[in-house]
């Protein structure tokens, strides 16, 4: 878990909307930060994130996992969640988070996943890659980090590198980005308001420190692809179930992702 050299810390390069700029910027870059939800927008969406948070195991399609952190085992993550919130569903597949995306991507856009990534007090980071490799089916995808507590470099911001979203990188053996080539790069951490949107390409790479705060640091994270690639939600999530069901858990790492990208210890 050494791999974090000390990045640069943005603050600064906040959009108010998804403007022609803003659209340029990602463009550019391969992330942008947009304001998204006011004050009691955001306050509801940490409600939603706690009611999610309290639905059992084994009552739903929904998927939580959980890691091992020096005070017991933690929840890490929720997916497969939008069929089952009516709130959620409205945010994610509607409105202005599709609206967004569909303007980075340069067409109407429509919800492939998503998941909540609590990062809660002492929870664990992920190490540099490019998410196209965990996406099958689709050539491009517009993800972003939706804040629901402020993320800081202290609880594990983001990290993010400029202009690399043009070509896969090569992969380590856990589908990562191998260290000589993490080291070559130039890495930003990007702090996030709460209500706030880090929007990234599929091919930015990108890499989080652990929460070494007191407070949890929980996102939303829900990824679009161009709706004229289809609609392929429900695939997305067969598949992923079948690819687990067909091969073992690392035994040093949880299992989130097709790739072994998050660093947190099983349970
Ligand atoms: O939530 C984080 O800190 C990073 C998440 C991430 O990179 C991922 O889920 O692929």
């Amino acid at each position: 878990m050494a791999h974090h050299a000390t990045p640069t810390t943005r603050t600064a390069s906040m959009f108010h909307t998804a403007d022609d700029a803003a659209v340029a910027f990602y463009r550019e870059r391969g992330w942008v930060l947009v304001d998204t939800l006011n004050r009691p927008q955001t306050e509801e969406l940490r409600r939603w994130v706690d009611e999610i948070a309290r639905w059992p195991d084994g009552e739903g399609e929904w998927l939580h996992y959980r890691e091992m952190t020096e005070a017991g085992p933690k929840l890490c993550r929720t997916e497969n969640f939008v069929p089952f919130h009516s709130g959620m569903r409205a945010l994610l597949t509607g409105g202005v988070m599709a609206d967004v995306a569909g303007r980075l991507l340069g067409e109407p856009a429509v919800l492939y996943k998503e998941k909540v990534n609590y990062k809660l007090a002492g929870g664990a980071g992920y190490a540099a890659h490019q998410d196209a490799p965990a996406y099958p089916s689709v050539q491009v995808h517009a993800s972003c980090m939706l804040a629901v507590d402020d993320v800081t470099p202290a609880n594990g911001c983001l990290e993010v590198v400029s202009c690399m979203h043009h070509a896969l990188l090569p992969l380590d053996g856990r589908g990562c980005i191998p260290a000589d080539v993490v080291e070559s790069m130039s890495w930003e951490a990007v702090a996030v308001p709460a209500g706030a949107t880090l929007w990234f390409h599929s091919r930015t790479p990108h890499r989080s420190g652990p929460n070494l705060s007191s407070h949890d640091r929980r996102a939303v994270y829900p990824t679009y692809n161009a709706r004229s690639e289809g609609d392929l939600r429900a695939a997305y999530y067969h598949r992923k179930l079948d690819e687990f069901a067909g091969t073992d858990a690392p035994h040093d790492r949880v299992r989130v992702s097709l790739i072994g990208d998050f660093e947190g210890r099983p349970v």
